[in-house]
């Protein structure tokens, strides 16, 4: 991607400036992200310009559409919170026609969104404390949403968190061997095969009505929240093309999954991959403050669970692309998703062995 062709997107949302600077930004896995600096005169401003995956989001129009409605909603909430006014929703920037994003000649969909300013988004948790402040700002998204008005969002991408169909999807790729990988992920495959039976347990909850469904996030990653260089408080949580009808449940875990390890979500040394329990500590502590005004009793119970559910599953997902041959994730060097999904069975393993202790840590939360 060349400025020229940012430059070509660029004069859809501002006619009469210039783009000064474009390179590639973060570490998302899914979407092409530039931050872009655009001149006016005298003055710059950057902005964000992301290329949506048209491959994994088939719902363009639908997908803004719920941006757009969550983003307008969080603001008022916003405005009439004073309290929680170090967070802002992340703000849409419209074509000069006034849509949400703009649909190029060659079919690629692209949005801009405003920058967020002297802030920056982590891969690995720093600590307890930043953990506490991420896991407030998703809780308060979290509650902030209960009431969205005009029924509930469009599904942009189905059967998203339904753990059986991701097993399933897993076992075709393994029979498919698309990659022909599958000989070198036979222990992978046992130690999937041996927690089978844990994938159903929250969707059945919910099912039962027991679990309510809500507007949730859904990629709940640590990087998916951006926290002020200075204070090091969440000012944004960004990455809003999940959010649809879910449960909490998969937002928590998917917390517990990406802030709690000690290392990369990639890191090939295993050794270096264990939970820690003090960021724990501020995540379950920053969540429950929140979270304990709104969750019924069977979202409580399974707030642990969750982060071993979720783990597993995403490590699932790492596998079966893995299998396939890489279609799905971004990567970066041969092995890249297998040694994804190593850190994520490594994880649960810690979650399976740590069960107790956390599971004390979120009643003191929530108590
Ligand atoms: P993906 O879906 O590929 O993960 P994200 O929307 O999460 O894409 O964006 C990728 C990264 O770009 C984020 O982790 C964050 O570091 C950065 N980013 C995204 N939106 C903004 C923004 N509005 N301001 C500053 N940085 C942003
Ligand atoms: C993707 O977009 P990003 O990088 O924040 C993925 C999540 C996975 C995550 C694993 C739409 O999140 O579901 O948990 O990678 N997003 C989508 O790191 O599939
Ligand atoms: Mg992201």
């Amino acid at each position: 991607m060349t400025t020229d062709d940012i430059a070509t997107v660029a004069r859809e949302y501002f006619p009469n400036r210039t783009v000064e600077d474009a390179h590639a930004h973060g570490s998302g896995h899914i979407n092409d992200t530039y931050a872009t600096t655009m001149r006016d005169g005298e003055e710059s401003k950057r902005y964000i310009f992301q290329r949506i995956n048209r491959t994994i989001f088939r719902d363009v129009e639908g997908l803004m559409d719920n941006i757009a409605r969550v983003t307008a909603h969080l603001r008022k909430k916003a405005d009439a919170s004073p309290q929680d006014a170090h967070t802002r929703p992340l703000t849409l920037v419209p074509t000069r026609t006034g849509r949400f994003y703009h649909e190029a000649a060659t079919g690629e969909a692209w949005r801009v969104y405003e920058f967020i300013e002297n802030a920056q988004s982590f891969d690995v948790c720093t600590g307890p404390e930043q953990a506490r402040e991420a896991a407030g700002a998703f809780a308060r998204f979290q509650r902030d949403l209960c009431d969205l008005p005009g029924g509930p969002l469009k599904e942009t991408i189905p059967y998203f968190h339904h753990t059986p169909r991701r097993y399933a999807a897993l076992e075709n790729a393994l029979l498919d061997n698309a990659a022909g990988r599958a000989a070198g992920v036979k222990a992978e495959i046992a130690f999937c095969s041996a927690r089978k039976a844990m994938t159903a347990r929250v969707l059945d909850l919910m099912e039962a009505g027991r679990i309510p469904q809500r507007t949730t996030h859904n990629d709940t990653k640590l990087n998916n929240v951006m926290i002020d260089a200075r204070s090091g408080r969440a000012v944004c949580v960004i990455d809003l093309d999940t959010v649809m009808p879910g449960s909490v449940l998969f937002d928590f875990g998917d917390m517990i999954r990406t802030s709690t390890p000690t290392a990369p979500e990639d890191e090939p040394d295993l050794n270096k991959v264990r939970i820690d329990l003090a960021i724990f500590e501020g995540l379950a502590n920053g969540y429950g403050a929140v979270a304990r005004n709104f969750l019924a009793e069977y979202e409580r119970e399974n707030l642990v669970f969750s982060g071993k559910l979720i783990t597993f599953t995403i490590g699932i997902r790492f596998l079966a692309d893995y299998l396939a041959g890489d279609v799905y994730f971004k990567v970066h060097r041969p092995g890249h998703n297998l040694d994804r999904a190593r850190t994520q069975f490594k994880m649960v393993e810690e979650i399976e062995r740590h069960e107790d202790e956390m599971e004390a840590i979120v009643r003191s939360a929530l108590a």
